[in-house]
């Protein structure tokens, strides 16, 4: 290990437009506001990071604005001009702050660039990844109709061979069944985000006979002893995407047998950190994990990217390629999908570098910390 003192970190916020909105039972995304992180060591070298809130508090508490605050106010005056051995260290100093888990994962990412930049090494290498190419899926929003079909039918043109549909109160059973049948070598993921919580259990357990691979997450995030009855009913793997906010929750799953895979986001546990200590309990109790998206850029995605290496990572994750959402993303080389798979870099760490000319079309307003002298 190396060890690396924190000179500055600048903060970049930044608007961008989808190209279709996002459409969910909870909210249309149309433009994503973001945090992006360049962490500077004294060396002159920059890990990069993303922070995933959202705007609003619609899908987690955290907000762009909380995040923005925390980072500035509490976070990073705590790392600047310190010297970490390793990047599990510099987590540690941010742990005195309650919850801002978003916020502290920003960093937490960065950090682990950072290292694994010092070490020379790319980030899936560096933290144990054990393959060099990721299966992927995309996510499909909006109704079960026949656009739909098509929708599908061009993402498996593309290369996709996942599609997430999202599950709200007027998603029918024998449509969801029909596609899901007409796609035989695609995978189908069905996300409720908690719309059960208000359609029920029968509901719910309707969904059995249309041949989801996994249903994400039906009920609301503590609805702990629902999920646990929904697993018991069910056929259909139950996967956990919202209620897995910590280590403690990945134990409260497989204590109740409230579900039997994790969708894992590393910025609602914390970062890369958290996310490592998750993957060794997920091992000792063989549970499938994947890579959730959050509609992120192309630094998270390429975090992601490297997490989802890890053994325990058996799903294909909402990996999809940077010209899904975005036209133009913030990184190069852009995430591109090759033979509907993504390759992993071998340029030490994240394996992408922040489009500065894209940075600065995008960017709202700019923020440093004071530079350690
Ligand atoms: O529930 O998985 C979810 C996006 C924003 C908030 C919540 C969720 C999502 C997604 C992933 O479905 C979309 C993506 O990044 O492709
Ligand atoms: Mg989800």
């Amino acid at each position: 290990m190396v060890a690396v003192t924190i000179q500055k970190v600048r903060l970049h916020r930044v608007k961008v437009p989808l190209k279709q909105p996002f459409s969910t039972h909870l909210q249309t995304v149309k433009e994503r506001e973001s945090i992006l992180v360049e962490m500077i060591e004294m060396g002159g070298e920059i890990g990069l990071g993303e922070c995933v809130a959202f705007s609003s508090p619609w899908y987690t508490e955290e907000t762009v604005q909380s995040c923005w605050d925390a980072l500035q106010k509490w976070l990073i005056p705590e790392i600047v001009g310190k010297t970490f051995q390793e990047p599990s260290e510099l987590f540690q100093a941010l742990q005195f702050i309650k919850g801002n888990r978003m916020a502290k994962a920003a960093l937490d990412l960065a950090s682990w660039d950072l290292f694994a930049k010092k070490t020379a090494q790319p980030l899936w290498q560096f933290i144990g990844g054990v393959r060099d190419s990721i299966d992927v899926g995309i996510v499909l929003t909006g109704s079960v109709d026949a656009a739909m079909f098509s929708r599908v039918e061009a993402a498996r043109k593309m290369g996709y061979r996942r599609v997430k549909i999202k599950i709200d109160g007027a998603t029918n059973v024998q449509d969801l069944k029909q596609l899901v049948d007409a796609f035989p070598h695609m995978l189908f993921y069905g996300d409720g985000n908690g719309i059960f919580h208000k359609l029920g259990m029968e509901a719910l357990v309707a969904f059995d006979e249309v041949g989801l691979t996994l249903i994400e997450q039906p009920f609301l995030d503590d609805d702990w002893a629902l999920h646990e009855e929904a697993t018991r009913l069910m056929t259909t793997p139950i996967a956990l995407d919202e209620s897995i906010r910590s280590y403690a929750d990945v134990e409260r799953m497989v204590e109740k047998d409230a579900g039997r895979i994790i969708v894992l986001k590393s910025g609602r546990v914390g970062g890369i950190t958290e996310t490592l200590n998750i993957h060794e309990l997920a091992k000792i109790h063989q549970l499938p994990m994947w890579i959730g998206g959050m509609i992120e850029l192309g630094v998270s995605k390429a975090h992601n990217l490297a997490l989802a290496s890890l053994t325990q990572m058996q799903l294909p994750g909402d990996f999809s390629a940077s010209n899904h959402y975005w036209e133009e993303d913030i990184v190069t080389p852009a995430i591109m999908l090759e033979n509907g798979r993504m390759k992993l870099s071998n340029r030490a760490g994240i394996g992408v570098a922040l489009n500065h000319q894209v940075l600065q079309t995008y960017c709202v307003e700019s923020w440093h910390s004071n530079c350690l002298k």
